[in-house]
């Protein structure tokens, strides 16, 4: 069954303190989630046991993290690996999000050792793709994503695709204030739906969740989720507000 989520990513943000403050006022707005219409809570690491016990009793909102290494142990000085988050209470984790493509240089191999890391520790895996603005302009989107998906998660067999959620996070649309109009985002939501399709069957295509991500926030994220194949979203800035992010989990039909 397809799951509507909506995700808060909220990257490098938040002291302990704020970020307490930030769950106990999401628990406060009883937001309406059933097994259908979830929530996924992707605090930084140093936050994650707080998070975790704040949340151990909320059947339909899951402790997410933002990235995991891409090998299994070893010395790595610094970085937190796919087996410690799933040991902290840990069940969904962010990776390839633009920010650690970009700024960190994973490379698509480094993602799907990642991923299979992940899926390896019995974590859900919300595998980010999305292009840059001259590729937008240049019209090679549907390209430039099936690539990131095949090189990403192609090598997966069918039944750990039921693990996996996409997030189409167009880059020219985070952290902007730019969004993609609900007809771009649906369009290439169902070109994302259509390239599963093709790997793996209509069945395991129509079961994935496909989040939509990049400057969404409650203004747009009722237009944006009403689209068939936008299947929620993975909130950056809006996700650092409890009313904000309430607001778009409210949106979320
Ligand atoms: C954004 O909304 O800006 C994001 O990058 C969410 O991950």
């Amino acid at each position: 069954m397809r799951k509507k989520i909506v995700a808060g990513n909220w990257k490098m943000n938040l002291n302990l303190e704020d970020g307490k403050n930030l769950v106990a006022g999401i628990l406060a707005g009883n937001p309406a989630l059933t097994e259908s219409k979830q929530v996924v809570i992707a605090p930084p690491f140093i936050h994650l046991l707080q998070t975790g016990v704040q949340i151990e009793n909320q059947q339909y909102i899951s402790l997410g993290a933002q990235n995991c290494h891409f090998e299994a142990s070893g010395a790595f000085t610094g970085e937190v690996s796919a087996a410690m988050l799933q040991s902290a209470g840990v069940q969904y984790v962010i990776i390839g999000h633009s920010e650690r493509r970009e700024y960190f240089n994973e490379t698509d191999s480094q993602l799907a050792q990642k991923t299979d890391l992940a899926l390896h520790n019995g974590l859900k895996v919300i595998f980010c793709c999305g292009e840059p603005l001259d590729i937008r302009d240049a019209d090679t989107q549907n390209d430039y994503v099936a690539a990131q998906i095949k090189a990403g998660l192609f090598h997966l067999d069918a039944t750990s695709l039921k693990d996996i959620v996409i997030a189409y996070e167009p880059i020219w649309a985070i952290g902007t204030g730019r969004t993609a109009t609900a007809a771009q985002a649906q369009e290439m939501h169902a070109h994302i739906r259509q390239i599963v399709a093709a790997q793996y069957g209509n069945d395991v295509a129509n079961d994935m969740s496909i989040l939509y991500g990049g400057s969404c926030k409650p203004a747009n994220a009722a237009e944006l989720m009403a689209c068939p194949d936008v299947d929620g979203g993975l909130i950056g800035g809006a996700s650092l507000k409890a009313e904000e992010f309430l607001g778009i989990i409210d949106a979320m039909i």
